[in-house]
Order: C-alpha cells, then sequence, then structure tokens
C-alpha cells in the first residue's frame, strides 16, 4: 500500500511539474523582425540575434568580464529623443498571447543603461491599427535583466511592435532577446511587472513546442500522462493480487 500511495505522489508531482513547463510555448522563438531603428555598426545583429531564445553572458576582458562583449548583445547608440522600434512577425495570427518581452542590459559602467520604458502594441497586419498591450519601466537594477508584461486576458495578432525610450543618460541600449509567450503564465499576476536579474537558460527551448491557435498540447500531455497513471496503478494492483 505505501508503495502504491508513493506512486501515486510521483505521479502527481509529475503531472504538476510539467503542466508548468508545457503551459507557455515562445511563439516568436526564430521568427523575423524589422529593426526599425537601425542597430550600432560596432554592435551589429548579424543572425536574428533577437530571437533565437538565447541571453547574453558575461565575456572575460582583462581581469574583468562584461556582458556587453558577448555577441548576442544588440547594441543601439542613444540619439536625443530618438526612440528604437522592433517589428516582429509572428509569421501567423496566433491566439492566446499572455506573456511580451525584452531582455534587455544595464551595465553603466560601460555606458549602457536600462531603458526608461518599454512600450507593446500588436496588430492583424502589418499595415494595420496597433493596439497597445500595456508599456514597462524597468528598474534600474541588476546587469542582465528580462522585463516581462503579463497581460489582463489573452491578446491575439501576428505583428508585435516594440517601443524602447532609451534610459535618461545612457549612452546606449543593448538588447539580447525580444519574446512573445502563447498560454498563461500560471505563476504571474495579471499586470505585474517583473524585472529581475536573468536566470535564464541561453539555450533556445524547442521549436517545436510553439504550436499556433491551439491549447491541444497541453490536453494531449495531461491524457497521455493519465494513460501512463492508469496502466502503472493496473500494473501495481495486478502485481498485488499475485504476491
Ligand atoms: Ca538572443
Amino acid at each position: 500500500m505505501k508503495r502504491f500511495l508513493g506512486f501515486c505522489v510521483f505521479f502527481f508531482v509529475l503531472v504538476g511539474m510539467l503542466s508548468v513547463s508545457a503551459a507557455q510555448n515562445v511563439v516568436s522563438l526564430h521568427k523575423g523582425y524589422i529593426l526599425l531603428t537601425k542597430a550600432s555598426e560596432g554592435y551589429p545583429d548579424e543572425a536574428e540575434n533577437l530571437t533565437n531564445g538565447r541571453y547574453g553572458t558575461p565575456t572575460a576582458m582583462g581581469e574583468d568580464s562584461y556582458y556587453y562583449r558577448d555577441q548576442e548583445y544588440v547594441g543601439f547608440r542613444t540619439k536625443d529623443g530618438e526612440d528604437i522600434a522592433i517589428l516582429l512577425d509572428l509569421g501567423d495570427v496566433y491566439k492566446e498571447l499572455w506573456t511580451f518581452e525584452v531582455g534587455y542590459l544595464r551595465e553603466e559602467e560601460a555606458g549602457i543603461g536600462a531603458p526608461a520604458s518599454i512600450a507593446f502594441y500588436i496588430s492583424d497586419t502589418e499595415e494595420g491599427e496597433y493596439a497597445l498591450l500595456g508599456v514597462l519601466s524597468p528598474a534600474a537594477a541588476g546587469k542582465a535583466s528580462v522585463a516581462s508584461l503579463e497581460t489582463a486576458e489573452a491578446k491575439s495578432g501576428r505583428y508585435v511592435k516594440i517601443v524602447i525610450t532609451p534610459g535618461e543618460n545612457s549612452a546606449w541600449t543593448f538588447l539580447d532577446e525580444i519574446s512573445v509567450l502563447q498560454g498563461r503564465n500560471p505563476l504571474a499576476d495579471p499586470f505585474e511587472e517583473s524585472s529581475v536579474e536573468q536566470e535564464r537558460s541561453s539555450l533556445p527551448p524547442d521549436s517545436e513546442t510553439a504550436v499556433p491557435n491551439t491549447g491541444d498540447g497541453d490536453l494531449t500531455l495531461f491524457v497521455m500522462l493519465c494513460g501512463v497513471s492508469a496502466i502503472g496503478t493496473a500494473a501495481l494492483i495486478g502485481r498485488k493480487r499475485f504476491v
């Protein structure tokens, strides 16, 4: 009986972990975008760095290490009164979009400041009307951070425009990733802004998990796990009878 109870506890913990991890798909992964504001020639975007799923890490420079030396970052020279704009094309109209993110650097000793604000807009068509999703004011703390907007309700659209106002007195703005996530973040409160020291893996998630317009993936996983549970339980009961 103890073994059976142990199996049940293990199963429900496993279901919980997989449900949380499968709750959101990064639908922006490897998608195309246009830098409406050109990047600096010194810190260019050579391989669509902003949707490759990777984040910058510190790179050694003499006795010190700096994030900005990592080629994952795309650098924008701050010009007076000029915002930085990026237009992301998800390639299809996606539903159930809940989370919109920008990874940025704040390395003030190198003249790189956190953005003063980040605004997200969405539209079904490139030339259509863009609806404002929300505006973040990233915290001036930490170095490599991700500013994350959790919307209060599901959004849909294909084109996401990101408008960044550089920080005051910042010579540079450095970005390493922009992300749009499908599915609700079970750990987030609506409109709660998070801008914390980066704790993400630099490895890109499996792009095959990005499924447009459906929530069937979670349901399939749940049904599969229920099946495994039923088989496991039946096997345990059957084994018990013949002991
Ligand atoms: Ca990246």
